[in-house]
């Protein structure tokens, strides 16, 4: 017999590779951990009887000729089942995609960094030809959708994608992978999110809109990181912190959450004592006001210590401008010199006007192309400060329909930060 088994804590990746694998290993039997997530323990509970499965105590360990484990690369992570790894000459087969070195010591494998352990097994189901029911697919697009994040995590391959075009042919249904998927919003997080709501406030820092909330809450509540999560929707701020004071254990637990590349959550709580991912994470903090801990993370995002890139690493220097005085035809034949689009104005070292080529086509005559720059120039002048964040300068760039932005220290100019640059930086094309 074949045990087909996975990680503790089973998600949606994992339950889909089981039950993948159990179609392709004809003899198999499936072995659930005991620890499930939350989720996926609602979608068994539905769908027990078309997806079988058994308990590591229950299973006669003598019949077992081969273990097949799926989306797990350690014996650590297997539950009781790594009870079994004394047996002699069984034979492992791993199917699995983490990046980590593996100490099952398989005789075979299919390891590969792809977005989903399913991607893999979805494509040896469709190589040989094995016919899947649309419930089976839909499963399987549910462990696929959940490990790449609906297919936007960095992690996301364009094999997932091909494997997610095969479940779809076959009657894989994407309405309900969002009822499996949904994490457990229930009356308590409502209750907290909903108090948040009524004082919440969005306040500039650097740059970014944060929101900082403290709530008093009682004992352990589940899923204060989806209301986080929930409230920066909301509020559509860069990024979201609940506070969460627990008075009679005098701890006060800090979520944190951020959008798109703005602020590094992460690298912010690790300042705190926790941790993270760069948009997401927590610190647990004990003995300290609540209001401390509030003045400690709007220092951190003041003094950007959340490892976020600043115009100042952005931007070109030293910035190329021209003088007022310079004729028309001159500045013309320097934006073709130098390849750009337009120059800032100055008068010393102080930013009076931008000149860009739209401007020309304010130019009637001929004789108007001696006239000085000044007299052509936009005079409404949109700067940026070097310690400014990028997502600032992309919101004027959007804004003001500008493409580029002089920055400014102290009055004076000293640098230029363009689309290009915004670009740069947004397709990780960012000179080391
Ligand atoms: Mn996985």
């Amino acid at each position: 017999m074949d045990l087909i088994t996975t990680h503790k804590n089973v998600d949606f990746d994992a339950l889909a590779s089981v039950f993948a694998a159990d179609l392709i290993y004809k003899n198999g039997l499936t072995v659930l951990p005991t620890s499930v997530n939350a989720n996926v323990r609602a979608f068994l509970a539905l769908h027990k009887d078309l997806f079988p499965f058994q308990r590591a105590h229950e299973v006669d360990q003598n019949r077992i000729e081969r273990l097949v484990v799926v989306d797990a690369p350690k014996w650590s992570r297997l539950g009781r089942v790594k009870e079994i790894q004394n047996i002699k000459d069984m034979e492992i087969h791993l199917w699995d995609h983490h990046h980590e070195e593996s100490d099952f010591n398989p005789s075979w494998r299919c390891t590969r960094e792809v977005g989903a352990t399913t991607t893999l097994l979805v494509h040896r189901l469709a190589k040989d030809q094995i016919r899947i029911s649309p419930i089976q697919a839909t499963l399987f697009l549910a462990g696929i959708y959940e490990d790449t994040g609906n297919m936007t995590f960095p992690s996301t391959t364009a094999e997932d994608a091909d494997a997610v075009g095969v479940l779809l042919k076959q009657g894989g249904d994407l309405t309900m992978i969002k009822n499996f998927l949904r994490p457990s919003y229930g009356p308590k997080q409502k209750d907290v999110l909903f108090e948040i709501l009524k004082t919440a406030q969005r306040e500039r820092v650097n740059g970014y809109t944060v929101t900082l909330n403290t709530v008093d809450i009682n004992g352990h509540v589940p899923g204060l990181a989806l209301v986080v999560d929930m409230l920066q929707d909301i509020l559509n701020v860069d990024a979201a912190f609940g506070l969460f004071v627990e008075a009679q254990r005098d701890r006060c637990l800090v979520i944190g959450r951020s959008a798109g590349d703005s602020v590094n959550i992460g690298t912010l709580m690790q300042h705190l004592g926790g941790g993270g991912h760069p948009n997401a994470g927590s610190a647990l903090l004990r003995s300290i006001r609540v209001e401390d801990v509030k003045a400690w993370i709007l220092k951190l995002l003041k003094g950007n210590q959340n490892g976020t890139v600043l115009i100042s690493d952005l931007m070109s220097y030293p910035p190329f401008s021209v003088s007022a005085d310079t004729s028309m035809k001159d500045v013309a034949l320097l934006l073709r010199e130098k390849g750009c689009t337009g120059f800032p104005v100055t008068e010393g070292n102080r930013v009076i006007g931008i000149i860009s080529r739209r401007d020309f086509k304010k130019i009637r005559k001929d004789g108007q192309l001696k006239a000085p720059v000044k007299a052509f120039m936009c005079r409404k002048v949109h700067c940026i400060r070097s310690d400014n964040g990028v997502v600032e300068a992309v919101r004027l760039m959007v804004k003001e329909d500008i493409g580029r932005l002089p920055v400014i220290e102290n009055g004076d100019l000293i640098g230029i930060v363009t689309r290009s640059d915004a670009m740069r930086y947004y397709y990780n094309l960012l000179p080391d």
